[in-house]
Order: C-alpha cells, then sequence, then structure tokens
C-alpha cells in the first residue's frame, strides 16, 4: 500500500442535479485506477458506491459515499453524493469535507434548477470547482445548448478546456484545447488514443487554447510577464495558473464525458491530480506535523461492521492505535483508534497511518459521532458543526403494530444519527412521534428501511396540531364541593368571575383586592388569580388549592379539550366549615366552579399561525399565490431576490401540510420554505366544528 504525502492528496465531491451521473462516473474512476475489473451500473444495482440496499432498491444514491483512487503518483479520494435534493443533507457534507467540487451537468437537461440551488451553497464556501458536462453519448445530449446555459449561469469564470467532436450516439472524440490533442475512444472507453486536432477544428482549438492561456496568466503576475513575454506559456506554467485561478473561485474549469462509456474519466482526473488544490495548498491549510485533529463528517451503520465514523484528518498525522480525546461529547471522552481504514463504498483497507488532508474511517467508537472533533492532545482546533438544512416536511409518525412504538424511536433515532437532515422528535404534549424531512423521496427511502432493515411497519400522517382555547367574555361560576361520609367530612363553596386576560389588563371593578399573582401555564399563556374575598368567608389558605383545581380544569377545554388560556379569575365569595373544609374541598370546589363559568364564556379555538417565507421564480408566481390563498394564508409582502421573489406569509398550521412539496413542483423544483411558528389566532367560527370533531 502507498503512503502519501499531503501534496499527492485530492479530495474531490462529485455533485450535480439527480442523475447527472455521479455514481456512474465514480464507478468509471474507480475502473480507470484498476481497483475494480469490471465495470458496474446503476441498473443492475453493482456500482461500488450505491452499495446500500435502498440505493439499489430505489436506483437512486441515498447517501455520500467515499473511495478512494491509487492514481499513477496521487491518491484521489472521491466522495459521491446524491443528487436527489431531498438529501442535499449528504451533499453538503461532501461539498465540505472535499477542496474540489466536481459540479456535474446533464448535457441533456442542461443547466437544472436543482443545479443552481446546489450552487448557492458551492459558491458560498468558495470551494474550488470543475464543471464536468456528461451524458454526451446520449441521443438527446446538446452540447452547445447546455454550454449556453451554463455560460449564462457562471459568466466569464466558467473555463471550457475541451469541445466534443460528436454529440450522440457517436460520441467518442474529444478535442483538449489545453493539451491541444484529440482523444479518440473505443467503443468501452478507456485510454483513448491520441491523436493531432483535424483541420477543420483547428481554429476554434486554437481561440481556446489563447483564452486558457490568458485566464491562466491574469491569476498571477509572474506568470503574466511570462506570457507577455513569450505570449505563450509552458504546459507547468499552465497548470500553475488555472491552479490559483481555482482556488480563488475564480476560474471553472468544462470537460466533456460520457460517464457510462467511460470516456473522459481518465482525462479529468489527471487534470485533478496536477492542478485541482491538495488540502495544502489551500490557504489556511494546517500542517501534518505533530499530534492528528481529526473532524468526523459522517456516521453510517453496516450490516458487517456494526457503527462507522468517516472522518477527514484536519491537522497532523493519524496513526492507528492513536488514542483521541473527544471535544463536543460531555465528558470529552477518550477514544481509540486501534485500526484505521480507507472506504470504498462498503469495502475497507486498513492502513498505518493518515496525513492531514486525507480521509478515512474507523470502527466501534463507543461515543463519536458525526460532526465531533477530535484530538490526541484534547488540544486541536475544534471545527463548527455542519449546518443542515430546515425541515421541509414533518410527519407523524404510525407504528402499524402498538408494540413497535419504542423500537420504532430507537430506529428514527439512529436513522437520524446517519442523516441528521431526518429529524426524530417525540411531541409529549400531543403524544405523538415526528419526523421532519426534506421532502416525499427522504420520506419513501427512510420508510423502506425501517421496513426492510429494521422489520417495523410504519405510516406517516398528518401531524396532530397544538390548538389551544380561550374564552371571549366574561361569566360566573359557583360550585359547592360537599361530602359527608361516616368521619370526616369535605367542604368547600366557591364564587368565581372569569374574564380574558389581556397583557396590561386594568383591575377588575367593583371588587376589593385581596391578593393578586399571574401564573405561566405550563402549555403557554398567563392564568391571573385574584382574591376578592370579603369577611374572611374563605380562608387566604385555600386560594392556592382553589388555583390547583382551576389550573386543572384548564388542562381540558370545553371546545375539543385543548389546553386553555389566557383567564383571568376572581375569587369573590363562597363558604368554610370549620371541621370540614380542606385543600381537596377547595382545589374540587376551584375545578368545578371554573369549568361552570367557562362555559358561559364564549370559548373559542386558537390555531397556530407560521409565517411562510417562500421563494420561487415568477413563472410560478401565480400558482403560488393562489395556493396559499386556498390554505387560508395571506400574503403579507412581496420582494425580489435576484431572479426570483420572496414572498412573506402567514399560513395557518394545520395548512401547511404537503405545501412545500406543492411549491416545489410548481417552481420545478425551485421553491424556497422557510417556516416559523408566529403566533395563535382564532379559528373562524365555521370550521371550528369540523376541528373539533376531527378530535385533534
Ligand atoms: N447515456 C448516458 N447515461 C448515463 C451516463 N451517466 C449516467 N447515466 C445514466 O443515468 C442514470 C443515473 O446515473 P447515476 O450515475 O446513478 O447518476 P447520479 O448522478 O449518481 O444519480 P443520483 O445520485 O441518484 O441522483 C443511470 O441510468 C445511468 O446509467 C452517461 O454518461 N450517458
Ligand atoms: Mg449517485
Amino acid at each position: 500500500m502507498n503512503t502519501y504525502d499531503e501534496k499527492h492528496i485530492k479530495n474531490i465531491a462529485l455533485v450535480g442535479a439527480s442523475k447527472s451521473g455521479m455514481t456512474t462516473l465514480a464507478e468509471a474512476m474507480h475502473f480507470e485506477a484498476g481497483q475494480i475489473s469490471r465495470l458496474g451500473t446503476i441498473e443492475a444495482g453493482s456500482t461500488v458506491s450505491d452499495y446500500h440496499d435502498v440505493e439499489k432498491e430505489k436506483g437512486i444514491s441515498v447517501y455520500t459515499t467515499p473511495l478512494h483512487l491509487d492514481w499513477r503518483y496521487f491518491k484521489i479520494n472521491v466522495l459521491d453524493a446524491p443528487g436527489a435534493d431531498d438529501f442535499v443533507g449528504e451533499t453538503l457534507k461532501a461539498i465540505r469535507i472535499a477542496e474540489t467540487t466536481v459540479l456535474m451537468i446533464n448535457a441533456v437537461k442542461g443547466m437544472e434548477v436543482s443545479t443552481e440551488a446546489l450552487w448557492q451553497s458551492i459558491d458560498q464556501m468558495r470551494k474550488p470547482v470543475v464543471l464536468a458536462v456528461n451524458q454526451l453519448d446520449h441521443p438527446q445530449a446538446n452540447w452547445k445548448d447546455t454550454l449556453n446555459s451554463m455560460s449564462a449561469f457562471f459568466g466569464v469564470r466558467m473555463l471550457p478546456l475541451q469541445l466534443p467532436v460528436q454529440v450522440g450516439e457517436d460520441f467518442h472524440e474529444i478535442i483538449d484545447a489545453l493539451k491541444m490533442v484529440m482523444y479518440r475512444f473505443k467503443p468501452e472507453g478507456g485510454k483513448p488514443e491520441k491523436l493531432p486536432i483535424p483541420e477543420e477544428y483547428m481554429q476554434e482549438a486554437e481561440e481556446m487554447h489563447k483564452v486558457i492561456v490568458e485566464t491562466a496568466a491574469s491569476n498571477d503576475e509572474a506568470l503574466l510577464d511570462a506570457y507577455l513575454e513569450k505570449d505563450n506559456l509552458t504546459e507547468s506554467e499552465l497548470r500553475e495558473g488555472l491552479k490559483i485561478g481555482m482556488i480563488n473561485h475564480e476560474v471553472f474549469p468544462v470537460f466533456c464525458m460520457s460517464a457510462k462509456n467511460n470516456m473522459g474519466s481518465g482525462r479529468l482526473m489527471g487534470f485533478i491530480d496536477y492542478v485541482a488544490p491538495s488540502p495544502i495548498e489551500m490557504p489556511h491549510h494546517a500542517s501534518s506535523e505533530g499530534p492528528a485533529t481529526i473532524y468526523v463528517y459522517k456516521t453510517g451503520y453496516e450490516p458487517n461492521l456494526g457503527k462507522v465514523n468517516y472522518f477527514k484528518v484536519i491537522s497532523g498525522t493519524l496513526k492507528a492505535g492513536d488514542k483521541l480525546v473527544n471535544h463536543n461529547v460531555r465528558g470529552n471522552p477518550v477514544e481509540s483508534f486501534g485500526q484505521i481504514f480507507m472506504m470504498d463504498g462498503k469495502n475497507r483497507t486498513p492502513v498505518e497511518l493518515l496525513k492531514a488532508g486525507d480521509l478515512g474511517a474507523v470502527l466501534k467508537l463507543k461515543e463519536t459521532h458525526h460532526d465531533n472533533t477530535l484530538s490526541v492532545n484534547g488540544k486541536g482546533e475544534e471545527l463548527p458543526t455542519t449546518e443542515y438544512p430546515e425541515d421541509r416536511l414533518v410527519k407523524k409518525v404510525l407504528a402499524a403494530h402498538q408494540n413497535d412504538q419504542e423500537k420504532i424511536a430507537v430506529a428514527l433515532k439512529r436513522l437520524e444519527e446517519q442523516d441528521p437532515s431526518f429529524r426524530y422528535s417525540f411531541d409529549s404534549e400531543q403524544g405523538q412521534m415526528l419526523v421532519g424531512c426534506q421532502g416525499e423521496i427522504h420520506l419513501d427511502v427512510n420508510r423502506w428501511i425501517l421496513e426492510n432493515e429494521f422489520n417495523l411497519k410504519v405510516e406517516f400522517g398528518a401531524p396532530k396540531i397544538a390548538y389551544r382555547e380561550s374564552i371571549t367574555r366574561s361569566a360566573i361560576g359557583n360550585y359547592r364541593h360537599k361530602k359527608q361520609s361516616g368521619g370526616a367530612g369535605q367542604f368547600g363553596e366557591v364564587k368565581m368571575k372569569v374574564e380574558p386576560w389581556f397583557e396590561g389588563m386594568p383591575p377588575p371593578e367593583g371588587f376589593s383586592l385581596r391578593g393578586q399573582e399571574i401564573a405561566n401555564l405550563p402549555w403557554g399563556g398567563k392564568l391571573e388569580v385574584i382574591n376578592a374575598i370579603v369577611g374572611g368567608v374563605i380562608d387566604t389558605r385555600f386560594i392556592p388549592s382553589i388555583k390547583k383545581g382551576v389550573i386543572e380544569a384548564m388542562e381540558k377545554g370545553p371546545i375539543q379539550g385543548s389546553p386553555l388560556r389566557d383567564v383571568r379569575i376572581v375569587i369573590f365569595d363562597g363558604k368554610m366549615h370549620p371541621v370540614d373544609s380542606n385543600d381537596m374541598a377547595f382545589k374540587m370546589a376551584g375545578f368545578h366552579a371554573f369549568r361552570e363559568a367557562v362555559k358561559d364564556a364564549k370559548p373559542m379555538l386558537l390555531e397556530p399561525i407560521m409565517e411562510v417565507i417562500i421563494t420561487v421564480p415568477e413563472s410560478a408566481l401565480g400558482d403560488v399565490m393562489t395556493e396559499v390563498q386556498s390554505r387560508r394564508g395571506i400574503v403579507l409582502g412581496m420582494e425580489p431576490q435576484g431572479k426570483n421573489h420572496k414572498l412573506t406569509t402567514n399560513i395557518p398550521k394545520a395548512e401547511t401540510m404537503g405545501l412545500s412539496t406543492e411549491l416545489r413542483s410548481f417552481a420545478h423544483g425551485q421553491a424556497g420554505y422557510q417556516s416559523s411558528f408566529l403566533e395563535l389566532r382564532p379559528v373562524p367560527q365555521n370550521l371550528v366544528a369540523s376541528i373539533s370533531s376531527n378530535g385533534s
């Protein structure tokens, strides 16, 4: 096994819109590097990186999978990220960990809306980027249109290095304007024959070459001087200039390929080797001297291995046998890295050491999981945790078999550990298990895993909404609690007035105030208790018991059993018995007096209203407005945001089910959706009956 110094390590993330061909390219590269003897396919479920059962079953990537290529003098670590934007949490891990992002563009579709969404993250992190135009062998592939759609988006920072001679089924020749040669592939792809550029393409190739040289020169003063002097650059000067441009996020080289036919992948690897930056060529890089600090970017559970933590060495050199302190887990446990591995899908190769910048994996750590930093001396620099996207869809989890509840909770926690953008929570108020995720595909994939890997059958439904109740006018209640059975009896009588409570309300009129208290209710809102007893008809020591009874009564409101909130009670009359009165008796009296009063106080149902911020392209604006209104929502404002419009809306939570999925379909995947709780508002009178009869 080779050990690589840091200069010869390259990390790339393969990302792109759904089904652009990331996994097929990873497979082709793996094959080219000689690590596999047969090319696997998506159709046969035989690729190295889509090895999870769920990925084979659905024919899509679900997880980011690392593989490595021993390629001449270099080691290229490839992170094959999923394309579907439901799995953007995984894709973000890959972009963050790799130095260079290879953004794949499908030559049949050109720039897709989800490519643009992905670009926002890549651009924000200012990553070095290579643009790979794939599927040029496809009968519907269109090079010119694809390039135009890209150029409209990336502008002058995009730098085509290649040109396909044929496009479609005949695709087998690529002109390389950096090296000024033509590559001709055999039908099975692989290593091409190098030929002179045909006469009819010479002019175009020369023009492209000139742009490449000028671009390379413009990134560095010494190179610019060299260029002005000799009107050209050597190949190594060209590489140097392009590398600087990539590191500065200023030059995005474009390559041509057919991953499926393995044409163009070798050239891309050669470029990555010599031009794409190594971890230590990036600004603020760390050295591989000294004890190691690592960052865990992913945790997985594999059928035969158990828990696997995937990490990047941030600084120093990690050796098999090292013990590392976890910075993030409470108590800073020491974890033992007895064996360390390079991973290729599910296959692992033990290694003796990994230097700064390299990627590896470790089994059986006790407490460590994704987003943890560990270091040998416990002092290494801690990396900020990855920010995963907010939930776009929240569902209630229903167990098909009631006995499975607990097992399902355990399984959901594990799914969340593997994929932090699939979130599990238990809502104790409504007694429901909830999952938050990125969309229907995300949900479907995790349902499949629960059923097939955990043997747990679940359904997903609309979550119960946290309704509240309150009152709209004042009313009086009176109750006498009296019990005479054998020995000591029970006696307590309470008269109270209830009224709607609001911030800063004046003291009640017509009563003499003897005590006042505003309590926070456990389910939100207030209960104000005013003691207005005159003549000592009820002892002050019983007021807390009355309050207890009232709070108990407030747990279930009269309309549909939701908690009551924001009420003032004025206890103004009642009776005591010198022997039989006690706390229990007054609690009971308070409970019933309150219930009686509330019935007359015109109770109302309150529902949570969400502030929902929607970002959509112009073309979808009409559909989105109609959709918002049909969900009892209101649009409060609209402002332009780049090419899109940002709408600020208020929508009842009960009406937001499936909205983000719906919006994405209007906007062909390109809708932004952010939702947060705003306030409670009364449910319109005509809807109260239907909500109460739903029982939730
Ligand atoms: N014609 C043609 N088909 C391709 C090419 N590359 C990939 N495909 C096909 O496109 C489909 C998707 O390929 P994948 O490699 O799974 O694409 P991906 O980008 O990894 O997809 P996800 O990660 O699931 O989003 C498969 O049917 C591939 O056979 C190509 O270069 N040419
Ligand atoms: Mg894939």
